[in-house]
């Protein structure tokens, strides 16, 4: 069947393209929209076009497959142009989602009327590009510099109302689109048509927003290219003549796409878009989810009933005794109220979120719940006592997840009926915030369990990776590494504010020793000292040492680093040169690239082994995990595509 499709409604032509699943721009599609100006232009009887798509939305971009290859004739901007020198006025009829080469397409076409509920687009930074068929250059013809120099940057799309305001589409409809669309083109013929966009004028704000844009942009971009190339192209369209405009962007567009940057951001794309429904699930069929429990009130329990609330499950919050489930409740309150504060949420939509959570001491309450979460202290005991107290009162059918981020789940199951329905789902603090969820299932967690695991990500917004067991799972075992291997770097002589500035350089938002000081030092410690006690061979770490010295972070005032009271700037801190100094002897010098290099890659080597113990399923499930869980820089990949691109 063909991509496109023509029809007539009296005298408005309506052309549908079916190209599942979103429409995307390969080249069946360009050709089939270049052969309908064609046909269309040679047809009398059509005075209008409608272009309008079948499925989930409009056309949501170019077909990222093909930006690997050699480009394939009709070029978009080719087809853009194309339809802007139609004989007949066009008008696109916007559902879903308008976003990049679509939203060209949408700007090449004379009108654009869109469905209350759709939006449009120019996201294309977000895959390390900027806009390559006439977006940054059409854009501020329509709606002026400031609201392209807006869209183009960020990438951020807009919903329809707020498109019509910017003067993005010329209609919001509602209803059927079909419908509105046609009506909209017969009345359209009724007037002078106006300008098509690459013809109306642009103004210039002048060379003062373009500095503060320059400013502003770099700011947010850090170590990312197209942003601050997309800025240079809306200057350039709204400063140069439209031929000369689009020969820059295009010229742009080109050189980003081969960029290794715009390879990561692609490899990163499909890997999230992979991630929610792995192929190795099968046909196995997840198990209703209509509401939930949560057994703990503390940060990590009140953060994960929160997610679960913002997805709109009903949740009963467990704590052991009234007064601990009084602090639940109010550090549930606090992550709504924060919301408001944000501008996240109404305060009715607040209150809703928190009329939602029944808080319970008595695990009785959980007798119809599909879903239980453990959030409970670290401690295998602890955590065993309320699996076997979940076995008493759930339904033999209910899943049952431990949130642990240390233990073996296997133990922490160990004994329990029914281990089938039992999983590990590990969260990321604050885990109504973090888009990271490790899924653990053991030996025994059935095919139906591991789905719904998957499918409670989805419903989350999560990026769900599958972990097989072992300490830390991907996550923080990897981390470990990356700090015995920054420590290491100190221990030869490195300064510790150059292994935080290496790795900022790098792109992450804070460096090994920077975070530690913010998350405290000991937990990690703490941990250490388990093993330790349960005969355990865990060499002293530098930052034991420093525990000892009772530094744990910015909460004691210093950890790797002192802090001014009130104050997180890091400060070098000669105590802790003093406590460090045994251990540390001079080495070679390095300089930042090479430090980086070097933690990157021993990020990486972890992640080798790990795929070779069958721990992690592909490398690009590592990458999620450094990204969205650790702050990788999300535009290098990740540490294992970065290190293979590398070779
Ligand atoms: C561009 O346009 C450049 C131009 O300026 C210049 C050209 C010269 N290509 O996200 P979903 C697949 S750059 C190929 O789960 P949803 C996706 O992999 C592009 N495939 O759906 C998945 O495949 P599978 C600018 C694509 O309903 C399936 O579609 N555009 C593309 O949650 C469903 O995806 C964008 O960046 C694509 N462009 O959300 C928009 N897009 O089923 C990117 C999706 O095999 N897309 N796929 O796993 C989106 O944001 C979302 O897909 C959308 C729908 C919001 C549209």
């Amino acid at each position: 069947m063909s991509v496109v499709s023509i029809e007539r409604e009296g005298e408005i032509a309506v052309v549908t393209v079916d190209n599942p699943p979103v429409n995307a721009l390969g080249q069946a599609l360009r050709q089939g929209l270049w052969d309908a100006v064609a046909t269309l232009d040679a047809d009398p009887d059509v005075r209008a076009v409608v272009l309008i798509c079948a499925g989930r939305t409009f056309i949501a971009g170019a077909d990222v497959r093909e930006f690997g290859k050699p480009p394939v004739e009709p070029h978009l901007p080719d087809v853009v142009n194309r339809i802007e020198g139609a004989v007949k006025p066009w008008v696109a009829a916007i559902h879903g989602s308008a976003l990049g080469g679509g939203f060209e397409v949408a700007l090449g076409c004379r009108f654009r009327v869109a469905l209350d509920g759709a939006s449009v687009g120019l996201p294309e930074v977000g895959l390390g590009i900027v806009p390559g068929a006439s977006g940054t250059v059409r854009t501020p013809r329509v709606a002026g510099a400031a609201a392209a120099v807006d869209l183009v940057t960020t990438g951020k799309p807009v919903k329809a109302a707020k498109a019509q305001a910017m003067g993005l589409v010329d209609a919001v409809l509602s209803g059927d689109l079909r419908e509105g669309a046609i009506a909209f083109a017969r009345a359209a013929l009724e007037a002078p048509l106006s300008l098509p966009a690459s013809e109306r004028p642009v103004t210039d704000p002048g060379a003062a927003f373009w500095a503060e844009q320059q400013a502003a942009v770099a700011r947010r971009a850090k170590g990312e290219a197209a942003p601050l190339r997309a800025l240079a192209c809306v200057q350039k369209a709204v400063q140069a003549p439209f031929a000369e405009a689009l020969a820059f962007e295009r010229a742009t567009f080109l050189d980003l796409r081969g960029s290794d940057q715009a390879a990561a951001l692609r490899h990163v794309f499909f890997a999230e878009r992979a991630a929610p429904r792995p192929a190795h699930l099968g046909e196995a069929k997840p198990l209703p989810l209509r509401n939930a429990g949560v057994i703990g009130g503390g940060t990590m329990g009140a953060g994960i009933a929160a997610a679960l609330r913002d997805a709109g499950l009903p949740v009963v919050l467990i704590e052991r005794d009234a007064e601990a489930l009084a602090r639940g409740l109010t550090n549930l309150q606090t992550i709504f109220d924060g919301g408001v504060k944000r501008g996240k949420l109404t305060p009715e939509q607040a209150a809703a979120r928190v009329a939602g959570v029944s808080g319970a001491t008595d695990y009785a309450a959980l007798a119809d719940t599909d879903l239980v979460i453990e959030a409970v202290f670290e401690e295998i005991g602890v955590k065993r006592a309320v699996f076997a107290d979940l076995a008493r009162h759930c339904r033999a059918d209910a899943v049952l997840a431990t949130n642990t981020s240390y233990l073996d789940p296997r133990a922490i199951a160990e004994g329990l009926a029914n281990p089938g329905r039992f999983i590990g789902l590990h969260f990321f603090s604050p885990a109504n915030v973090m888009k990271l969820l490790e899924i653990v299932p053991t030996p025994e967690t059935a095919p139906e369990t591991l789905a719904t695991g998957f499918a409670l990500a989805r419903a989350l917004g999560k990026i769900p990776v599958q972990a097989g067991i072992c300490e830390g799972f991907i996550g923080n075992r990897i981390l470990k590494r990356y700090r015995a291997a920054a420590e290491a770097l100190v221990r030869q002589g490195v300064a510790i504010a150059e292994v935080d500035a290496a790795m900022r350089g790098f792109g992450f938002a804070m460096g090994p020793f920077e975070a530690q000081d913010l998350g405290g030092l000991d937990i990690a410690f703490l941990q250490r000292e388990g093993a330790r006690a349960a005969g355990q061979d865990v060499p002293e770490t530098l930052g034991d040492l420093l525990v000892r010295a009772g530094r744990k972070g910015q909460k004691t005032g210093g950890g790797w680093y002192d802090y001014a009271p009130g104050d997180r700037k890091p400060q070098a801190s000669a105590r802790v040169a003093e406590v460090l100094a045994v251990a540390i002897t001079a080495g070679p010098a390095l300089d930042r690239a090479a430090i980086a290099e070097r933690l990157v890659g021993e990020m990486a080597a972890e992640g080798e082994a790990i795929l070779a113990e069958g721990i992690a399923l592909s490398p690009s499930d590592i990458d999620l995990v450094e990204i969205h869980g650790y702050g990788f820089p999300r535009w290098r990949g990740g540490p294992m595509h970065y290190t293979a691109r590398k070779g």
